[in-house]
């Protein structure tokens, strides 16, 4: 077994050849396979091409939401095919439209800790109804500075981003329970908390004793989506890997992994691998909730930022949270409990029953699949083998259902094709490998390229999967494409698990670093997409409705124009008696009432980018300008015939001149 990722390695080149010898068969139009389940030497499916062609004008069947890892952003996918339809910007700022640039969205990225234009997501998760995705939105984790958005899916927007306190690296998160009721996010790294606020500054000697994890219920409004942080629990000082919500008879009930529970402060690569069992801990999410509305919870000081997106004027805002309740473990009985897992657990995923609990170990030797329904058992019967913290600990075997034997080398991340399969990603030996729930046997392998980390198949992690397609998200793709130097692409692969053995279609370059993923029916998104933004419901202070109304008038050394922008012209278009050192904030606002007119807006020398402005929104760049002279500004978007038209110059005089405002298209005008 330990050869079998070298080999993989080396026979990388012959696979590619066989992969164009293959995609030239197609090209010549003969399909030299048997049908269904036929594949050749590369395991590629004989008639891949044909499987995953979607004819120029016609639609995927699927969104797919690959998270952007270290790039901070979301990227959306449509499946079959692989073609990327958007770049969503979460957690970091997006020349492309000017989000996190322009003044409108720059407060979506306030924290704590100042302005943080960039984080590392890793999941996206789909909003649930009845534990199903209903494609409302799209919540998503901040792992470096603890956040949690949501993206609304009407508009493929950020809309909110919540910090979460007392956390450091935000890895377990952001699960959504069966109705939203919450979003959980739990904390990877334990660190001191001050009960005043904040981290206490202490020694890491003192890691046994003073470092402490959180998890954080997020309440979530039902008709909105708003998030509102409504209590955290306090648990003992390990750190939290990853999570999942159960489902069904275990929809109450939200489980983690944890590593480290020795509780070492240093060289955890070493110091985290010395029991030979780390925890799997089950929380009561709901008994959570009812101790919390019971005055169970405490509250502490603490300080965070929670930023919304305004619907009608598309101005975020940040408001700074002051305190926040907690829940302690050692007094809330039945809340929280643990279970005995292989070492170093990585993924928990609860299989569409929820009886089945599937923890990846990545450096065990086999998969253990816990029951729920054993676990209400061992409760029942006390069957615990001691404490930690107050929160009981399962005997192992009194919860473990089967563990599955020889599954591969780094099983990671496990999903569902709710007809009885399971799916788990082998990092080390570089496959997906297919098992049966009933059984708990292997019945199918197929490599991928290479060492994969997630992979996702669309509600795989809900009661219903659609068990049509599986997509690996791989870490290295060393030889699959053109070399781009040292940096490659990032890799996903489709794979068609609707028959018995799971059938490889489709090699698709990422942009970086895709973790986890969500997929959802393009039919249960598609048709509340919003086409453009009703003008006369723009609040934007600064907007202007027609043209008549643009101006630009000096606030002390603050220059306002309030512009327009229709095809092809801005109003106004020459502007004069800026003077070097004013602030001018150009508010743009876009007239038009169409479906995809965006109109951009950039001025020579800006520090910020461009910004996009959509079909009836108002949007703001600032610009200082440094030197005298006259200064060009355009529309970026190739908008019509005349878009290298859509243009205008700004005048800018030494300070104090004595050149007035004033400001003209067409014929000039007057200063207001
Ligand atoms: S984690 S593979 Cu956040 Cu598994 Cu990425
Ligand atoms: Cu407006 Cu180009």
């Amino acid at each position: 077994m330990k050869s079998l990722f070298t080999t993989i390695k080396k026979a990388a080149p012959a696979a590619a050849f066989t992969l164009a010898l293959a995609g030239g068969a197609v090209l010549q139009g003969c399909s030299s396979g048997p049908g269904e389940g036929s594949a050749t030497a590369a395991g590629v499916a004989s008639d891949a091409a044909q499987a995953v062609y979607v004819a120029p004008g016609k639609h995927d069947e699927y969104y797919s939401f690959l998270s952007g890892g270290f790039n901070g952003q979301m990227s959306v996918y449509g499946l079959p095919s692989g073609r990327l339809l958007k770049i969503i910007p979460v957690f970091t700022q997006h020349g492309e439209n000017g989000y996190g640039y322009n003044e409108e969205s720059k407060a979506m990225l306030n924290t704590s800790h100042g302005f943080v234009p960039w984080d590392d997501l890793h999941h996206p998760k789909l909003s649930r109804t009845n534990g199903m995705t209903d494609g409302r939105w799209l919540f998503a984790n901040g792992n470096n500075t603890p956040r949690v958005a949501r993206v609304d899916l009407t508009t493929f927007e950020t809309v909110e981003i919540m910090e979460i306190p007392n956390s450091a690296g935000n890895h377990c998160s952001p699960y959504p329970t069966d109705n939203n009721e919450y979003v959980i996010a739990g904390t990877r790294f334990s660190v001191p908390l001050d009960m005043k606020g904040g981290t206490a500054d202490v020694s890491m000697d003192e890691y046994k004793d003073k470092f402490r994890g959180s998890i954080s219920f997020i309440k979530v409004d039902q008709e909105k989506g708003d998030m509102e942080l409504d209590f955290q629990i306090l648990v003992p000082g390990f750190d939290y890997d990853l999570a999942n919500g159960g489902k069904g008879p275990s929809s109450d009930w939200v489980f983690f992994t944890t590593y480290n529970t020795e509780r070492s402060g240093t060289l955890k690569e070493l110091g985290a691998s010395q029991n030979d069992r780390d925890y799997l801990a089950a929380v009561n999410w709901k008994l959570a909730a009812k101790y919390a509305a019971e005055g169970k919870a405490k509250e502490m000081p603490a300080y965070y930022y929670h930023n919304k997106m305004d619907k009608d004027t598309h101005i975020a805002k940040s408001t700074i949270k002051k305190t926040v309740r907690y829940l302690l473990p050692e007094d809330c009985p039945g809340m929280m409990y643990l279970i005995p897992a292989p070492k170093s657990p990585h993924g928990i995923d609860v299989d569409p029953s929820g009886e089945h609990m599937v923890v990846s170990g990545k450096l065990a030797a086999t998969i253990p699949v816990f029951s729920f329904s054993k676990m209400q058992e061992a409760i029942k019967n006390k069957s615990f083998d001691g404490e930690i913290n107050g929160i009981p600990v399962f005997k192992y075997e009194s919860v473990l259902k089967a563990e599955v034997p020889e599954p591969g080398l780094g099983p990671l991340h496990t999903e569902f094709d709710g007809k009885g399969n399971a799916y788990t990603s082998m990092f080390v030996s570089s496959e997906i490998v297919k098992w049966k729930l009933s059984d708990f046997t292997v019945v199918d392998r197929m490599p991928v390229y290479y060492s994969v980390g997630h992979l996702m198949i669309p509600g795989g992690d809900t009661h219903t999967p659609d068990g049509k397609y599986l997509v690996a998200m791989n870490k290295i793709t060393k030889d699959r494409y053109l070399p781009t130097g040292p940096e490659l692409a990032h890799s996903a692969q489709l794979i068609d698990i609707s028959g018995e053995k799971m059938r490889m279609l489709l090699d698709f370059p990422t942009v970086a670093e895709p973790h986890y993923a969500q997929a959802i029916k393009a039919e249960k998104v598609a048709p509340n997409s919003v086409k453009f933004y009703d003008l006369a419901k723009n609040k934007h202070p600064h907007a202007v409705k027609k043209e008549s109304d643009a101006s630009v008038t000096r606030e002390g050394n603050v220059v306002r124009v309030k512009m327009t922008a229709i095809r092809s012209h801005m109003t106004p278009d020459n502007i004069e008696g800026v003077q070097v050192g004013d602030t001018v904030l150009f508010h743009v606002t876009n007239l038009e009432q169409d479906w995809d007119v965006p109109h951009g807006f950039a001025v020579m020398g800006a520090n910020t980018a461009e910004t996009l402005i959509m079909p009836g929104a108002t949007q703001t760049l600032r610009w200082v300008p440094k030197k005298a002279g006259v200064f060009p500004f355009y529309c970026t978007d190739f908008c019509s015939a005349l878009h290298q038209e859509m243009q205008g110059y700004i005048r800018v005089s030494p300070k104090g001149s004595p050149v007035p405002i004033s400001f003209s298209t067409g014929k000039k005008k007057p200063a207001a």
